[in-house]
């Protein structure tokens, strides 16, 4: 189907997008200008985050780009099966868990365990999504002017020429962006009906699950699993490393990590670190999991829902097959610094090269690829970074923990809130969304550290678990990057109550010439 010269609404993408998506229309839907006979400068295999806003730079800086995809719609897996569901997931996590704590009190009705679904949460996402992805193939069409060729997979042929709904097209660059899928643990039984990842949870999911058993401690798993206790389903995490100790979550406090699993543990989640699951077991669908403990012994956890929490990988065999680009031991793509593979000309990004799995780094490597392939040197370092998940709470970290300070300098300055040996005691009312805990549940509140080098008074790392105060990382990661002091802090202009409680606090302490903990 052409769309070059049609303007569809939104509601129109959203039909078309459902005829996609149920089978009704099979053909591509093509953004495609065939009367111009000038080179792409691009093809973005995959339409993900990487891919568009990697088309959207590409296009700004003056070239020619086309993206491709499998799937009906621009944006990828986030709005579809990922993040967005997860963000949705969290959220209604969040309010039945405050509901649940003041249930009966003020104008709070019981909670009703019974209305409280996950059927219905996925249901509702199902329902919603298609929005999200008419407007993508909306903007990327009329605001930002990409050419694209969605519903129909892409063939690489070599690292110039790409075959989508059978025909060819050439290009100066390639750039690959995929993605990755969970890597499912060879486990018997892993197969069986009633096992689900992050994506069939989304498409597969019939019945409602009374009882859940998680394998694995991503932070997929423990988002998840908060959420599926929040409903009711009384929730088992198996393990087989500490919770938020894996080593991408390096830069996560201690003091913050005990705050978040405490957290869970309180609100009924059980949790086995250092277990590993045998067997899936099941008679046609999953009945249990049997698993070894820490402590050696077996046990069978009765279930009619298993959630694999575990990585992601890509597949990344077509690429290997048809290019021969190297990847790493774990079957990413390698890429240099400015996104180029070990073949000239093509470059990969997103999930398709590894960690950190975040929207920000698909989307600046989109645009880096593009930067570079419109001549431009451009270099994107993504190991330090701000990072976030979510269990009823949302938990955010950037830049150092207490004990990597330590590690690195020999003055280091703690000021948090609550102080140290009060978290139970006071409330962090620390942004709007915390107060009605603030005067109900003081100690559910939060917790809140930032760590200073007491020599260059410098900040090195900020931690919130808590509400409301997210949005403020990204600035801090921005500040902690300028190399922002305590004084600097102290003469910013917060707004009372504000996320980023840091600022005041920082202001009672920055008066001292040598400073100390707060
Ligand atoms: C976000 C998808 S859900 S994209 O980054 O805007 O393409």
């Amino acid at each position: 189907m052409q769309l070059r010269d049609t303007v569809l609404s939104i509601p129109e993408w959203e039909a078309l997008i459902h005829r996609a998506e149920v089978g009704e229309v099979t053909e591509p839907l093509e953004n495609v200008d065939h009367d111009d006979p000038s080179p792409y400068d691009a093809i973005f295999v995959g339409g993900g985050a990487g891919g568009r806003f990697g088309s959207a730079y590409l296009r700004a800086r003056g070239g020619r780009q086309l993206v491709i995809d499998k799937w009906p719609f621009l944006g990828g897996s986030c709005p579809h099966q990922a993040c967005v569901p997860h963000h949705l997931f969290s959220e209604a996590a969040r309010e039945m868990d405050y509901m649940r704590w003041n249930s009966g009190t003020l104008w709070f009705g019981e909670f009703d365990e019974k209305r409280a679904s996950i059927r219905d949460l996925v249901d509702l996402f199902k329902s919603g999504r298609n929005n999200a992805h008419a407007f993508m193939n909306w903007q990327s069409k009329e605001q930002l002017g990409m050419e694209y060729v969605l519903n129909a997979p892409a063939t690489v042929v070599d690292a110039h020429t790409v075959e989508v709904a059978g025909r060819r097209y050439t290009t100066r660059s390639l750039v690959l962006g995929t993605g990755a899928r969970t890597d499912v643990p060879p486990i018997p039984g892993i197969h069986l009906p009633g096992v689900f990842d992050f994506a069939s949870l989304i498409e597969e999911l019939n019945y409602e699950p009374s009882r859940c058993v998680i394998i694995g401690g991503s932070k997929i798993a423990l988002e998840y699993g908060s959420f599926f206790q929040a409903t009711g389903c009384q929730t088992t995490i198996l393990s087989r490393s500490k919770l938020m100790r894996t080593a991408s979550l390096h830069h996560v406090d201690e003091d913050l990590r005990t705050y978040v699993v405490d957290g869970m543990l309180k609100r009924g989640v059980e949790i086995h670190e250092g277990a590993e699951p045998i067997e899936v077991v099941g008679d046609g669908s999953v009945t249990g999991v049997r698993a070894r403990l820490a402590d050696g012994t077996e046990t069978t956890i009765d279930t009619d829902f298993v959630f694999i929490g575990t990585g992601e990988r890509p597949d990344a065999r077509p690429y290997v097959t048809a290019l021969g680009v190297d990847l790493d031991d774990r079957g990413f793509v390698k890429v240099d610094a400015r996104m180029r593979t070990s073949v000239p000309d093509v470059y990969a990004i997103g999930d398709l090269i590894g960690a950190p799995m975040e929207m920000f780094k698909a989307r600046k490597c989109g645009m880096t690829a593009a930067r570079n392939i419109m001549g431009e040197p451009y270099e994107f370092d993504f190991s330090e970074y701000p990072d976030f998940l979510h269990t009823t709470y949302e938990v955010t970290w950037v830049g150092l923990t207490e004990a990597e300070a330590r590690d690195r300098y020999d003055d280091v300055v703690v000021i948090q809130m609550p102080p140290k040996g009060l978290v139970d005691e006071i409330a962090l009312p620390c942004a709007e969304g915390s107060m009605l805990y603030a005067f109900t549940r003081p100690e559910l509140t939060g917790f809140q550290k930032a760590v200073y080098d007491g020599r260059s008074r410098r900040l090195l790392g900020a931690h919130h678990v808590g509400f409301g105060a997210k949005d403020a990382f990204q600035y801090l990661d921005h500040l902690i990057r300028k190399g922002i002091t305590i004084d600097e802090m102290g003469e910013m202009n917060e707004l009372f109550l504000n996320p980023d409680h840091f600022i005041q606090l920082s202001r009672l302490r920055a008066g001292n010439n040598d400073l100390v903990d707060l």
